[in-house]
């Protein structure tokens, strides 16, 4: 049966040609065949993307502890920027800017006749009663439509009170999806704070963990085993991050990035400016989590830090072996699907394996094409790969030191002379017989559950209810529905009991839906 095409032929002509592109049903011949991804949602499709400023303000910038990061912009934006992220922060001295909402609140006479004056008031405010030292002013649809000169308010900010002030024009409406608003947040990270301090790191095994956003509070989590084994976090970006430690994260000697798709640029730029070298990391998944410890002990090649990272490996297998065992049990067989933003749908695939589930439906709400295909080279193809390829490369033959990241002519040039295995994004870990889909919409979501089955569906808050609706299990693999950590050796199990008790207690294929019993759209003739 060839589901992608049963999906597909529903489509009218003119959005079947957009579709069929975003669309793919691994096979030995697909899997090396391109796949559409970060351009715009057809519309009149309901997407379950979100928007450029939910990336800036939502998930980069949000979680900076010591940061009043405030959004111009009508009030729902702020608060559903807010009070939906699960990400975590603890402080010393009890100033916590993340557990308060800031906003202008603009209303209607403000966009008529223009918000920077009550811009200008809420940081009076908000430096009057927080004395914060630095504030973030994050732009929303329509201040960008009537031309609030943000910046311009930034600069006098810092004049007028003498503290740091950062303006990010990351109007919803800009580009396709939340991707462009995580470019907007870094370029300035790396413009305005990173390199501003240079204290000197605790010891050589010096690290700064990128693309980590402490959501139900795996942040913390990968933090305890690093710690453990004894490397020095320098600074987290973004969860449970603060600006004070990111001002000398260029110290650190080694980048690892965890959520590839919102911070390689940070990654790219910090080895540019700074040399500092970046692998890719996975804390989610315990087989992961333990290749991801190994990569790094390798980076630093020190022998002693080998032997600590086996023997923390060993105890935190040990401690986790019983309940591991007891879900395996319960989960092995059960069939998944994923639709998450731009590097879970990849991750938890891995850590659904380690429990005996296997993937059918896997997709991003706007990741880019080397997502899916991973236009990065892990160390060891460099040792296979023939001197040609290495020239490519652009790394020494004998540097195992850091992965080599493709541009895009390396990639085109070397995919077909390196096997896909080499490289790190989502397809490869996929098996023949699945389905990938970039930008999943509602129609497409409730078409395949109807074809694929899958015993459980991990996506978002938009499509979670009428998942449930269809009798299907839904979690939420952006919040965790208010669990968590589901990150490293501990989390992993975390992970499984939730989803144990939800397939074990299988409510949702008791209910009868609404639309099953009456019709749900009523029309009457004008007059009638
Ligand atoms: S925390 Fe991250 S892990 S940052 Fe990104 S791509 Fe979003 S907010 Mo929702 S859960 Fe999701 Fe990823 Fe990276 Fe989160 S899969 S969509 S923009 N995401
Ligand atoms: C966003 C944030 C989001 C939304 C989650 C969801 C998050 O990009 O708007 O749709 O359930 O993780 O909070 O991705």
């Amino acid at each position: 049966m060839n589901v992608r095409n049963i999906v597909l032929d529903k489509y009218s002509a003119k959005v079947y040609k957009n579709r069929k592109e975003h669309i793919m049903e691994l096979t030995e011949e697909t899997k090396e065949q391109p796949i559409a991804a970060n351009s715009r949602t057809v519309p009149g499709i309901i997407t379950n993307r979100g928007c450029c400023y939910a990336g800036c303000k939502g998930v980069v910038l949000g979680p900076l502890k010591d940061v009043l990061v405030l959004t111009h912009g009508p009030i729902g934006c702020g608060f559903y920027s807010w009070g939906t992220r699960r990400n975590k922060a603890k402080t010393e001295d009890g100033r916590n800017f993340i557990e308060y909402c800031f906003s202008t609140d603009l209303q209607e006479p403000d966009i008529v006749f223009g918000g920077e004056k009550k811009l200008r008031q809420a940081i009076k405010e908000a430096v009057e009663i927080f004395k914060p030292k630095c504030i973030m002013i994050c732009s929303t649809c329509p201040v960008g439509l009537i031309g609030d000169d943000i910046h311009a308010v930034a600069t006098e900010t810092e004049q007028l009170y003498g503290i740091s002030c950062m303006a990010f024009s990351c109007e919803g409406y800009k580009g396709v999806s939340q991707s462009g608003g995580h470019h907007i947040a870094n370029n300035t990270i790396m413009k305005k704070i990173i390199g501003t301090n240079d204290t000197p790191p605790k010891n050589k095994y010096s690290v700064n963990l990128l693309g980590e956003y402490n959501i139900g509070g795996d942040g913390w989590e990968v933090e305890r085993i690093m710690k453990r084994i004894g490397y020095d976090v320098i600074s987290v970006f973004t969860g449970d991050g603060s600006f004070e430690a990111i001002k000398n994260s260029h110290m650190a000697n080694l980048n690892l990035v965890q959520c590839h798709r919102s911070i390689n640029y940070i990654a790219e730029m910090m080895k540019t400016k700074y040399g500092v070298d970046w692998i890719k990391v996975n804390f989610i998944g315990i087989k992961s989590t333990i290749q991801s410890l190994r990569d790094m002990a390798a980076y630093f090649g020190d022998k002693e830090l080998a032997e600590r990272t086996e023997e923390v490996i060993d105890d935190e297998l040990a401690n986790i072996a019983e309940e591991k065992e007891y879900y395996y049990s319960k989960l092995k067989g059960k069939t998944a699907a994923l639709y998450v933003g731009g590097s879970r749908s990849h991750h938890y695939q891995l850590l659904l394996s380690d429990f005996g589930v296997s993937t059918v439906l896997a997709g991003y709400e706007f990741a880019h094409r080397d997502d899916y295909e991973g236009r990065e080279v892990i160390p060891t193809i460099k040792e296979d790969a023939d001197s040609k390829n290495i020239e490519h490369l652009n790394v020494e033959k004998d540097d195992k030191k850091y992965h080599a990241y493709l541009t895009d002519e390396q990639y085109e040039m070397l995919k077909s002379k390196i096997p896909l295995e080499d490289y790190t994004g989502m397809i490869r870990h996929m098996e023949n017989g699945s389905i990938i889909v970039d930008d999943l919409n509602q129609f497409e979501t409730d078409e395949f559950l109807k074809l694929l089955k899958p015993d459980i569906f991990f996506s978002g808050i938009k499509d979670k209810y009428s998942l449930q609706k269809s009798g299907v299990l839904a979690r939420q693999l952006h919040s965790y529905d208010y669990s968590g950590p589901y990150s490293g050796f501990r989390g992993s199990v975390n992970f499984a009991r939730d989803i144990t008790m939800g397939l074990y207690t299988p409510a949702w294929g008791f209910v009868t839906p609404p639309w099953k019993n009456r019709s749900t759209l009523k029309a009457s003739l004008a007059g009638g």
